[in-house]
């Protein structure tokens, strides 16, 4: 197999149990990390429980490890301070960790929201300043600032995700648009894991889905080709010929809900 060990962080959660298994082909072992309990580990499986805020904790998660799968942390829009331990703090641990244990690569689980305030009448692609719609949206330009930084500085390569919405179906018409099927991330992930030279690289992950907000002309090198649609589930969203009020800020902004479900103090 191409990697011995390949650490998962954030294993627990909506996309890394479903990646639990389907990465299993690229390596010897797959270790698994997360801050709850991931119940005994299956063959060709290391679980190790880790709060990314806990630095030793997270320096004794990388020992041996080959390549990151960083999708720990919290992925949702929440109060700085939870935030900021896990996402902020707990992505510096990450990279240090990283660092002293001579990891080649880290592939990122960026957000959307990294850019979530530029309108849906807008193509956005990654040589484009920085529109975060919150706090969530924030720490996620935090990681691919530092992962740049550590990058130029000690050639840690890094491949930033910046996942649209990957559930199994669309939830809502937005998600018509971010939409990111399981197998089209996986694909994704391969690609950003496997070509062998990326340097620095920021991706969009979205499925080929008819209406697009971004454009992924600076990632092309990675050779990610899309294969699944949102337009398979279009029938679940019918144009109910309605118009939203041209105030109502999370139709306005690519973001959607984020926009408006800011600061919660
Ligand atoms: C995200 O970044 C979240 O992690 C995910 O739960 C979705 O809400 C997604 O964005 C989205 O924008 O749909």
């Amino acid at each position: 197999k191409p990697f011995k060990r390949l650490l998962l962080t954030g294993a627990g959660g909506g996309l890394g149990t479903m990646l639990r298994d389907r990465i299993k082909p690229w390596a010897d072992v797959v270790r698994l990390s997360d801050i709850g309990d991931l119940g005994p580990a299956r063959e060709g499986e290391e679980i190790v429980r880790c709060d990314l805020a806990d630095r030793a904790a997270v320096l004794g998660m990388m020992e041996g490890v080959d390549a990151v799968l960083h999708f720990g942390g919290i992925s949702v829009e929440d109060k700085f301070e939870p935030i900021m331990n896990a996402n902020i703090l707990g992505l510096h641990h990450l990279y240090e960790a990283v660092h002293k244990c001579g990891v080649k690569r880290v592939i990122y689980a960026s957000s959307s929201h990294v850019v979530g305030f530029y309108p849906t009448t807008e193509l956005v692609d990654a040589s484009m300043p920085l529109r975060p719609d919150g706090f969530y949206g924030l720490s996620k330009c935090f990681g691919e600032a530092l992962s740049r930084y550590y990058y130029d500085r000690f050639g840690t390569e890094t491949v930033c995700l910046r996942i649209g919405s990957s559930f199994p179906e669309p939830r809502n018409p937005r998600m018509m648009v971010t939409y990111l099927g399981y197998d089209d991330l996986v694909e994704l992930i391969r690609c950003a894991l496997f070509t062998p030279r990326v340097g620095h690289t920021i991706t969009f992950g979205a499925s080929d889905n008819d209406i697009r907000w971004w454009d992924n002309r600076h990632a092309g090198h990675i050779g990610y080709k899309p294969k699944q649609s949102s337009r398979v589930f279009a029938h679940n969203f019918p144009d109910t010929g309605e118009r939203p009020a041209p105030d109502d800020l999370p139709t306005i902004y690519q973001g959607g809900p984020f926009v408006t479900n800011g600061p919660q103090y």
